[in-house]
């Protein structure tokens, strides 16, 4: 049995799960996404994840022909469809089908996909040595331009950051916004540590709000780490103790060097790793439960 696509209400195979080439998530990149994980039968942090969909859509003036719990079941019908118990979710909503033109009044219904399919997990030596970033010339979109914290079909800022990290032979980049402040990287928010502190960009420096970012914020209480949300250079994270980066599927990942200066003794940090053990509980343990 092939995977099966939730695509307009229906569940089809592969193979049919096709869009027009007049939807306007392809001509324009008008659209919004998620990117979500289950661990175990349970999909982590569904509620979030849909409340930011239906945010950035409401941003966009994207009406979503479904109610959030009529999603959420589709969601899980998905997974259970494909019997998969640790699963990566994307859930995507287009402005829909219209003409040769960007205006959205042309579109009359939104188009709705979920993709559900195993997960494709970080190669094991990222956590155990860490990566290498490099900050790059493409700044991330100006707030008052496209901002950030809507996930969009257009993702072409992070994929030039992406491949300037790629050409510059290390594993992700780091994007400063127009002021020259740290914003985040390509599809994960960034975190340092120092002494007791456990810093991390505010929204309004141009960032996702990272689903993953807000559960390490709230669990850095528990490892006596104090959380702040603080404006801050590339000289922060060079003489920071730790780097790490957060996202769905990168989950916590250690950071170990900077334009090639070493972060702190330059392997994987102690609160890091505790982090992430901390985290690997909690995927463990909550979530929106289903049977396959
Ligand atoms: N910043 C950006 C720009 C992102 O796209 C994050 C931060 C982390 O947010 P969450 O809510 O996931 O903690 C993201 C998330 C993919 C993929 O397939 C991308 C993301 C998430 C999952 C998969 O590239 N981006």
């Amino acid at each position: 049995m092939g995977l099966k696509i939730y695509l307009d209400g229906k569940l089809v195979e592969k193979a049919d799960a096709v869009v027009s080439v007049f939807d306007h998530g392809l001509l324009y990149g008008d659209g919004v996404f998620e990117g979500i994980r289950s661990y175990n039968g349970l999909v982590f942090k569904l509620k979030e994840h849909l409340d930011r969909l239906y945010e950035s859509a409401h941003t966009l003036m994207i009406e979503i022909p479904l109610s959030k719990d009529a999603m959420e079941k589709a969601v899980l019908e998905t997974l259970k469809a494909n019997k998969l118990t640790d699963a990566y979710i994307r859930l995507v909503v287009t402005r829909g089908v219209g003409d040769l033109g960007l205006d959205p009044r042309k579109c009359h219904k939104a188009t709705i996909f979920i993709i559900a399919d195993k997960i494709a997990l970080y190669p094991k030596e990222f956590y155990e040595k860490g990566l290498t970033l490099v900050t790059v010339p493409t700044v991330r979109n100006h707030p008052e331009a496209l901002n950030p914290q809507l996930k969009t079909l257009n993702y072409l800022n992070n994929i030039l950051a992406k491949i300037e990290a790629t050409n510059a032979g290390v594993n992700e980049a780091i994007l400063l916004n127009a002021q020259g402040h740290v914003t985040e990287c390509t599809g994960e928010n960034i975190f340092y540590v120092r002494g007791k502190k456990l810093a991390t960009p505010p929204p309004y420096v141009g960032i996702l709000k990272g689903i993953t970012r807000d559960a390490v914020m709230a669990l850095a209480g528990s490892l006596n780490l104090e959380v702040v949300e603080e404006v801050f250079t590339r000289h922060d994270l060079y003489t920071a103790d730790e780097v790490f980066l957060t996202g769905t599927a990168a989950e916590i990942v250690p950071v170990v060097k900077i334009d090639n200066r070493p972060i702190g003794n330059g392997k994987p940090g102690q609160k890091t790793l505790a982090l992430i053990k901390e985290f690997r509980k909690i995927t463990a343990r909550d979530g929106v439960r289903y049977e396959i």
